[in-house]
């Protein structure tokens, strides 16, 4: 018996940085809508979903930059994106800009929620791997701000029993770092979903602006077949405030090959139906840990910060 979970992955075209959550909130509704007309049990959005990617821009103001964060989940503005999940029986996942109140300050995070088909929110994920800058650097064409908006995460990678398997989550540059998906698959997960905001001109190491769209599915399907699990990655897509981002959004079944993949950079929903205990195939074949990984005799280093 198939332990199937129909995945929508929401692609979300451009967003502007005057657009309103309203208007944000409906664009994912219409994909909301769509993936329910698909049969979908859970659709997954990008990251920072609610804004343009505010990171590539300098920015003191703390009103100005309060605006891009949300102090409570769901608000005023998102609401109705519970209330229709709800309604129409469909879970979801988002990132979006947190404010937390935690230990008498205030924190900033860049998080994703997971919320089931009853409308509540079963995990919570701060993303760890924050990539770019914490200093202005006026030279480049854009910014990549995310070390100086956000604090690194401090709820780890979770695994939540959730759509009657092991799931997931992280956000973008989490991708590219295989201990993400390691982690994870020592807790036995079975779907990591993440949303990502790539551009494809990256200001630190441009020699690889023209293999941005292959680092991204290498990362995910290495990671989907090194810890046999689904992957959906979603991105935000297209030219957004002058910044080219990348589309790719992919499912990956936890062989590595992609079996969904969009043809836009705007607003376009793909779907598969998962088959969850694909994934258990390779946790008791070649990936089984207790058999073969041996990390004992890897001769780990203690892992220390800063350069070795
Ligand atoms: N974006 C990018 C990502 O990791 C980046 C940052 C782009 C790093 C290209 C390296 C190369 O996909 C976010 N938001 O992490």
């Amino acid at each position: 018996m198939a332990r199937n979970v129909t995945v929508g992955a929401a692609q979300m075209g451009p967003i502007a940085r005057n657009e309103s959550r309203q208007v944000v909130v409906s664009r994912l509704l219409e994909l909301l809508r769509q993936a329910h007309g698909r049969g979908c049990d859970l659709v997954v959005f990008p990251e920072l979903t609610l804004t343009t990617f505010f990171p590539r821009w300098w920015m003191e103001d703390p009103a100005e930059i309060e605006s891009f964060f949300e102090r409570e989940m769901p608000g005023p503005a998102v609401q109705p994106l519970f209330d229709e999940a709800k309604r129409l029986e469909i879970g979801f996942s988002f990132g979006y800009g947190e404010l937390a109140d935690e230990g008498g300050k205030t924190h900033r995070y860049n998080t994703s929620i997971l919320v089931d088909k009853s409308g509540a929110i079963v995990g919570k994920y701060r993303k760890i791997h924050l990539p770019g800058h914490a200093d202005h650097r006026p030279e480049w064409p854009f910014q990549h701000l995310e070390k100086y908006f956000f604090e690194v995460g401090d709820l780890g990678f979770g695994v939540w029993d959730a759509f009657g398997g092991k799931m997931g989550m992280c956000i973008c540059n989490d991708r590219r770092w295989p201990e993400t998906y390691r982690v994870m698959g020592l807790k036995g997960v079975e779907l990591v979903m993440l949303g990502y905001n790539t551009p494809t001109h990256i200001p630190w190491e441009p020699i690889y602006d023209d293999l941005t769209g292959f680092h991204n599915h290498l990362s995910m399907q290495s990671g989907a077949y090194q810890n046999s699990t689904w992957v959906v990655g979603v991105a935000k897509a297209g030219m957004e405030e002058g910044c080219n981002l990348l589309a790719g959004t992919c499912i990956i079944a936890p062989s590595g090959e992609i079996v969904a993949l969009t043809a836009t950079k705007d607003d376009e929903l793909i779907s598969h139906v998962c088959d969850l205990d694909l994934a258990q195939y390779n946790k008791k074949a070649m990936f089984d840990f207790a058999q073969h990984r041996r990390p004992e005799h890897y001769g780990i280093i203690t892992e220390r910060a800063g350069p070795v």
